[in-house]
């Protein structure tokens, strides 16, 4: 007998795959596609258990689906740039390159060595210039069309990593990557106009019937669209200035309350006054500039301004309102001006409590009496509208609406929508970057690089120190040009792109990977696209998963596809916790799946890592659930092994035909079951620790079958766990071969490796990938069915049709429920309900009196 050994096996396995290219794939393939992917690395060293999850989870899928008959693609690759790279060159001074594609070396050997189907031939890394050529040639495509442009701004900087970040990669204050608090800087900086899309990228989030809940929820706040109005302040006296100052507000209904207007520090008007303004003045102006705007945004700062001096009207009741600047308004959101409401709205109120500012009413709750003066508590939801002029008595609902039209027909206001979506900032003042394709010339002012001339090289010279704004300014050979139109000399643009530049559209790149005259062919994206499977982590919710659906765009409306949504189904894999923590380099307590393998294998990991919890569920690292998931598929392995000179080979027939014993009937419908238990738990639910547990029950059935009575097994004794027998009978070699190559065959997405050996060794030397999914027999999987008689003081009166595996209790609720017992215990009391016989004939007996 041959011993569980997968390190040996599993080896043998990979170089055949690899060999065989199993899992490359092609267009003119008559089966239905299925794109199946998980989010690619980055290679940032040595992958532990905890990346590897998801890597696993998509694997079952794509094997799952080859079986079933779909012509699967599934490639992976690496998003190779970033400023890990960079830093780690700073450190030890080998060049991010050497850093990166030694660590996608590694890493690659990782994933093979754990035996995922990739479709290698595709691997891309976005470091190539064969992959940022085509970030460049969109870019000039987008710089066409308006949707690429620059502007001066204020931005987020990390001042460790020495670079701008985006909105979305500032977390509670802090840089994404070093946790260091973000500051605020102006710059000139490189936009993407995601805005044109905002309420595109709104409206079809509801059309993501296949996306978590939670996912699509924090994108639509993320997007965040705000119905409401501007509404103009007259300055009394402009003198040289603009001669109001514009609000927006989505309660234009407590307009009548309005006893003070904020300004954001950001308003140009601010910047305007300072010039004139006192010292104190300017100090708390670059207090509040310099403070966290997250923070700000959320209002979680302590609200703090001060008073301008100046005044304005409020168009609704003419009365003078101080103008004060507030450092919660943020002036990039809205008009960067707010009517303080503090009657009805939480922060104005604070702010007015802090500042003695007037308190005024505007909306009731309910009806009753009319309140005045401040409140304890603002009041914010609809109500009736007092204290309002001629608006008095209406629901605020009706409000908005009438005194919107007001505002409009006395030229002092309008309605708008307000998304908090931003333009994409994709200026990065880092070398590890896609450069941006454009020169700037004396002359002819900024100038794209043509496209023939791309891609725009990032030079292999350059200093790493950390220090000065960016790298590439500093490589003199890279930055003198000249510049395409009039030939002069020119200076090359040292920024580099955001690095999710490279990640919004690789999934694209995937169809067709090695073109080398379009980012690809719109044909294979027509093929391929959308993605059908998308698994990844949930910290991409906004980020990655938002950039892609706006680039999917993009190609659409360049001609490049045809579609809208690039992900059809998203599955947000849980984390992976040791010792109460996610795993982590920085926490010390990862698992490196090379020393698991090298103890149990990579399919015990596999098998382990997708049986513990369901795939969004987190799950806590445990190495005895490790040896368990060992000793089940050792198990299985033994099972097969002795069972495999018997009823492997051709020449067995189906059990189908055949007249089978209980038990043997038994058996088969436990395997039909199976099958269809693990069938609906792969497909399309994904619960893939069900399906796990569907087939550890199979495996038990199987064990008690062989094991069931003496004269109907050869072999030795029943007591000793490596030997287990089978009857010659042909009935029980076929039920036992029937069942025996459905739990190869549904167990080979979780353990490929061991599935593929245990069916070779069945006779097949053609390989699993190459055979289809089991299928059930719906008659056959059923339990089957039993009639029970029930009497009542020894008459029968009804006839249960029930399964044969039904339960005492659950016979004797249904005999009491049955409506010809109910008519003949009525005015009754039951003394007695006893359930006689066994297995096949029982009966119910009820004594009532
Ligand atoms: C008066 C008012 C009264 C408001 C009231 C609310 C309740 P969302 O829904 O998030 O769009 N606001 C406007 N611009 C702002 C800025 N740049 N910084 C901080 N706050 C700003 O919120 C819109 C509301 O947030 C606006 O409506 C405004 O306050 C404030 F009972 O106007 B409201």
């Amino acid at each position: 007998m041959a011993d569980y050994k997968p390190q040996t096996l599993e080896k043998k396995w990979q170089e055949r795959w690899q060999r065989e290219r199993a899992f490359e794939v092609t267009e003119d393939d008559p089966r239905p596609k299925f794109y199946c992917l998980e989010m690619f690395a980055y290679p940032s060293g040595h992958a532990h258990v905890g990346h590897l999850r998801n890597y696993m989870i998509g694997d079952v899928v794509a094997r799952m689906k080859r079986m079933r008959g779909f012509n699967v693609l599934h490639p992976f690759g690496w998003d190779a740039f970033g400023l890990p790279a960079e830093n780690a060159a700073i450190k030890n001074q080998t060049h991010p390159e050497t850093w990166t594609l030694e660590n996608i070396a590694h890493m690659k050997g990782q994933l093979q060595r754990i035996g995922i189907s990739y479709a290698w031939e595709r691997e891309i890394a976005t470091c190539m210039p064969d992959y940022y050529h085509w970030n460049q040639w969109l870019f000039l495509k987008m710089l066409e069309r308006g949707l690429a442009y620059k502007k001066r701004s204020s931005v987020n900087w990390c001042p460790s990593c020495n670079t701008v970040l985006a909105n979305e990669q500032v977390i509670d204050g802090k840089c994404w990557r070093c946790g260091t608090t973000v500051v605020t800087r102006e710059l000139e900086q490189w936009f993407f106009r995601i805005t044109q899309y905002a309420d595109e990228l709104l409206e079809a989030a509801d059309r993501l019937p296949e996306w978590p809940d939670k996912v699509l929820t924090m994108q639509r706040n993320w997007i965040g669209r705000s119905e409401g109005a501007r509404v103009k302040f007259p300055l009394p006296d402009p003198k040289g200035q603009p001669d109001h100052i514009e609000v927006f507000t989505t309660r234009i209904d407590t307009i009548y309350g309005a006893n003070f207007i904020l300004l954001g520090p950001e308003h140009p008007l601010v910047q305007q006054w300072k010039a004139q303004a006192d010292p104190a003045f300017r100090q708390t102006l670059e207090k509040f500039l310099a403070q966290d705007r997250t923070l700000r945004m959320t209002g979680e700062i302590e609200k703090e301004g001060f008073d301008t001096g100046r005044t304005a009207i409020n168009p609704f009741t003419n009365k003078s309102v101080p103008v004060w600047v507030a450092n919660f308004v943020l002036g990039e959101y809205g008009t960067g001006a707010v009517m303080g409401v503090p009657g009805h709205d939480q922060r104005d109120h604070e702010f007015a409590h802090k500042y003695n500012l007037p308190i005024t009413i505007v909306v009731q709750p309910g009806a009753g009496a009319v309140s005045s003066g401040s409140a304890a508590e603002p009041y914010d939801g609809p109500g009736t509208i007092v204290n309002s002029g001629e608006f008095n008595g209406l629901p605020t609902s009706d409000a908005i609406v009438k005194m919107s039209e007001a505002a409009e027909a006395r030229g002092i206001g309008e309605r708008t929508i307000q998304y908090r979506l931003k333009d994409w900032g994709i200026s990065r003042q880092r070398y590890w970057g896609t450069p941006i394709p454009v020169v700037y010339c004396d002359k002819d002012g900024m100038v794209p690089v043509p496209a023939d001339d791309l891609p725009v090289l990032l030079p292999k010279v350059a200093e790493f120190t950390g220090r000065g704004d960016s790298p590439l300014a500093q490589v003199p050979e890279f930055v003198n040009t000249t510049c395409p139109e009039c030939g002069g000399p020119a200076r090359r643009e040292t920024d580099t792109m955001d690095t999710f530049v490279d990640s919004s559209w690789y999934f694209y790149r995937f169809c067709d990977p090695k073109n080398a005259s379009l980012p690809f062919d719109p044909d294979k994206v027509g093929y391929w696209g959308p993605v059908d499977f998308y698994v990844g982590g949930v910290e991409h919710a906004i980020l990655h998963l938002i950039y892609s659906r706006f680039f999917a765009r993009v190609f659409r409306d360049l001609g490049m596809s045809a579609i809208d949504e690039p992900f059809t189904r998203l599955l947000t894999q849980g984390m992976v916790l040791k010792d109460g923590h996610v795993m982590s380099k920085s926490k010390g307590n990862v698992v490196d799946p090379d020393d698991m393998i090298e103890k149990v294998g990579a399919d015990a990991i596999r098998l382990y890592v997708m049986f513990v919890a369901p795939p969004e569920k987190e799950i806590e690292w445990s190495d005895a659930g490790l040896e368990g998931s060992y000793r089940f598929l050792a198990r299985v392995w033994r099972l097969v092994d002795q069972l495999c000179e018997t009823i492997g080979g051709e020449g067995i027939p189906a059990p189908g035909g055949i007249e089978l014993d209980d038990a043997e009937r038994a058996l088969r419908r436990k395997t039909h079951d199976t099958i269809r238990r693990v069938s609906q738990d792969l497909d399309p639910r994904v619960h893939l620790n069900t399906a796990v547990s569907a087939l550890m029950e199979l495996v038990n059935e199987l064990y008690a079958f062989c094991n069931r009575s003496e004269s109907t097994r050869v072999g030795r004794s029943i007591d000793d766990p490596a030997t287990i027998g089978v009857a010659e009978r042909p009935a029980t070699i076929a039920v036992l071969k029937e069942a025996v190559e459905a739990l190869i065959l549904m167990i080979s997405p979780f353990a490929p490796h061991m599935a593929e050996e245990l069916w070779e060794r069945m006779g097949h030397p053609d390989g699993i990938v190459a055979v289809g999914w089991p299928a059930f027999d719906e008659q056959v999987s059923r339990a089957e069915q039993i009639v029970v008689p029930v009497q009542v003081n020894g008459k029968v009166r009804a006839r249960l049709t029930v399964s044969i595996e039904v339960s005492e209790d659950e016979l004797k609720s249904l005999a009491l429920a049955d409506p010809q017992v109910v008519k003949n215990v009525e005015g009754k009391t039951i003394r007695k309900v006893v359930v006689a016989g066994g297995a096949g004939s029982r009966i119910v007996s009820i004594v009532a009196g």
